[in-house]
């Protein structure tokens, strides 16, 4: 199939900057876990139409395999060959964005993170996924204050004998994350973590070994973001998450490394929703991504945009936050003047 693929016809960047003498020069390695470049595509291959096409199954996939996902990461995330990654977590307090609440629905910052000494999500064993939920419950069960709350092992929130588990289990990944090997045994080995006042939410072993999640039906940008800091301080000294000098945090998928953070709000727009051209001018300025109500790939509805961060990868996270609730602003502004 790999064979047939080099001749066949891809939009990924994978398809881009793999060629097959890079292919057959780089087949035979493996990683520290065993990890090859063909498990890494494979997702690429089964699906033609993937924009990326590529998952590392370990930390050491980014090294062993740099020939290829150095291209598609200076492509995707615009940066430049030897950039080098600085986290930053010094942010000021910002004022809401919108106080009265007119226009921002809800604000929600996700940061992916996987632990070091583990395979990614595409290349865990079921043994090897059910050690990493323990130790992971373990140190979820050590949060404190606000933070603290219940973990929910996915097998029995979806049978639904709980009132209280509606709304807490996250769907299999798609058709891209199957191929690649992420949703292998689902949902065995898989859970979700909430606070009691369920304004913090950790997902383990979705696409990531955990997608950490400060929410809140606010526009407070600066308080969501404290609370996620709080928990990461808590969590990264028990966890040891994956973090590379030139990529920072070390992703499933190229396209969620550096921050590694997706910051956003639900906004109702309603004027701007007959005025995209304006909206998507304002994204292109602050360096946001539009998608719609429900996310990647979905429509909007009732003029209800999900508006996030597009960069990832070569600025802090103080930065990112700071240029969302600017754009915030700016886009809030325009909507009142139309
Ligand atoms: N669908 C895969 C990955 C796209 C990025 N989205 C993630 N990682 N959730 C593709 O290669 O198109």
């Amino acid at each position: 199939m790999t064979a047939t693929w080099f001749s066949g016809t891809s939009s990924s960047l994978v398809k881009k900057h793999l060629s097959q003498a890079l292919f057959k020069s780089l087949e035979h390695l493996e990683t520290a876990s065993g990890f090859t470049l063909e498990k890494a595509i494979r997702s690429g291959i089964q699906n033609p139409d993937s924009s990326i096409g590529i998952y590392a199954g370990d930390a050491d996939s980014y090294q062993v395999f740099s020939p290829v996902f150095d291209p598609v990461i200076s492509e995707y995330h615009n940066f430049p060959k030897g950039g080098t990654h600085v986290s930053d977590f010094a942010l000021p307090d910002l004022p809401p964005a919108d106080p009265g609440g007119k226009y921002i629905l809800s604000t929600r910052i996700r940061v992916a993170r996987n632990l070091k000494d583990y395979s990614f999500p595409a290349n865990l064993t079921l043994s090897c996924r059910k050690a990493l939920e323990k130790k992971i419950i373990r140190a979820l069960g050590l949060l404190e204050s606000d933070l603290a709350g219940e973990y929910r092992p996915l097998e029995d929130v979806g049978k639904g004998h709980r009132p209280e588990d509606k709304g807490l289990a996250f769907e299999k990944g798609d058709r891209f994350q199957d191929a690649a090997g992420i949703n292998s045994d689902f949902p065995k080995g898989r859970g979700v973590f909430h606070s009691l006042d369920r304004k913090l939410m950790v997902w383990v072993n979705e696409e990531d070994h955990l997608r950490i999640m400060s929410l809140e039906r606010s526009s407070h940008l600066s308080l969501v973001f404290h609370r996620l800091c709080r928990a990461l301080q808590a969590l990264s000294p028990r966890l040891g998450f994956a973090f590379d000098h030139r990529l920072g945090y070390l992703t499933s998928c190229p396209t969620n490394l550096g921050t590694a953070m997706r910051a956003g709000v639900h906004i109702r727009l309603e004027k701007l929703d007959r005025k995209k051209e304006l909206l998507h001018g304002l994204a292109k300025e602050y360096h946001l991504q539009i998608r719609g109500t429900r996310g990647e790939k979905t429509e909007v509805e009732d003029a209800v945009f999900d508006i996030s961060n597009a960069q990832r990868l070569g600025i802090g996270e103080a930065a990112v936050i700071q240029t969302l609730h600017q754009g915030l602003l700016a886009i809030i502004k325009a909507e009142e003047t139309l």
